[in-house]
């Protein structure tokens, strides 16, 4: 039990560094810092804190349920934490990058979370090839849901709500793919619940630049996390040898190899080439896998 037991908990909203601003249990946001030299702080975070003066201190940060990031070479960048799933939001138009999507769903099956992805503006013809393209991923189980949040908001609504109330979900996608639209969309409040937090840290661009949560309805059982669109996605955390357990295709293909530690690049019997072979795995799938694995074992 640690010495902080006794303080009020309090979620973490907002966050860049060591500095956040949390909410109360009443509702009420508070500016905090955190105490210490402790790591940084996360949204979707439950801390221990107290206040002093207009502000806060944290002093402690709860055990958390899970935590979505991504390794760099340098660098750990933590999206968010306590996550009951994650909605990976593309578009036939910014093009998105299969090599990100796939890195998404590694990073999220690794951390033990749910995703689901998001195929937004179908009102485009550029809709046609990111819905192919999406095809091996349907096939590998994952939910694939369509909408044009913009062109017709109606439907969107009807297709999201079902699977995001009473849920926290962080939404995740690269730059201009509708992050944003979707919670303007699904919370009609979105800009009195974060209004000086957004001023604050946005400072009043268009682009996202910091990880803002939502809440989806007044009883406050569910939960939106915006987050800004990335470029790279690291999996240095990642165990090259769990890699393939981590690719639910490549997965269901294991139990045919030769040999027990087979990394399927070149061994004789590798179930998962034969797969391969027969078009039971998506070419760019293998090619992916393929690419992250050279990533994580090149020194
Ligand atoms: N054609 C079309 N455009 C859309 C649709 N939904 C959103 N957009 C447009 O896509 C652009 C980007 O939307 P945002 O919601 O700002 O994207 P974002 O993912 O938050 O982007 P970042 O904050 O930069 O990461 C805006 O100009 C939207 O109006 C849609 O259904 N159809
Ligand atoms: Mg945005
Ligand atoms: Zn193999």
């Amino acid at each position: 039990m640690s010495r902080f037991q006794g303080l009020a908990v309090a979620r973490v909203v907002a966050a860049h560094g060591r500095h956040a601003f949390v909410e109360t249990a009443e509702g009420r946001r508070v500016q905090c810092h955190l105490r210490g030299r402790k790591a940084d702080l996360v949204v979707g975070d439950l801390v221990r804190w107290q206040s002093a003066g207009d502000e806060g201190v944290i002093e402690a940060v709860e055990e958390r349920r899970n935590l979505l990031f991504r390794q760099d070479d340098w660098r750990t960048k933590s999206f968010a934490s306590n996550l009951d799933q994650i909605l990976l939001l593309v578009a036939g138009e910014p093009v998105f990058s299969e090599s990100q999507l796939t890195r998404a769903l590694v990073a999220a099956e690794s951390a033990g979370i749910p995703a689901l992805i998001g195929l937004n503006k179908i009102d485009k013809p550029s809709a046609v090839q990111a819905r192919e393209r999406l095809q091996p991923y349907r096939a590998m189980g994952v939910q694939v849901l369509e909408f044009a949040l913009k062109a017709d908001p109606a439907t969107a609504l009807a297709r999201l709500q079902p699977l995001l109330q009473g849920k926290i979900t962080l939404v995740l996608g690269p730059s201009g793919t509708g992050k944003s639209t979707l919670i303007n969309l699904l919370v009609p409040q979105a800009q009195a619940q974060v209004g000086e937090i957004s001023q604050a840290l946005n400072s009043g661009r268009h682009t996202t630049t910091s990880t803002l949560w939502y809440w989806l309805d007044t009883a406050r059982s569910g939960a939106l996390i915006d987050s800004p669109g990335f470029q790279e996605f690291g999996l240095r955390h990642i165990d090259p040898a769990q890699l393939a357990t981590l690719m639910p295709d490549l997965r269901a293909q294991l139990g045919g190899c030769r040999f027990y530690n087979c990394m399927h690049r070149h061994e004789p019997g590798c179930g998962v080439l034969a797969a391969v072979e027969r078009g039971e795995i998506a070419p760019q799938r293998y090619r992916l896998y393929a690419q992250i694995l050279d990533e994580l074992t090149e020194r």
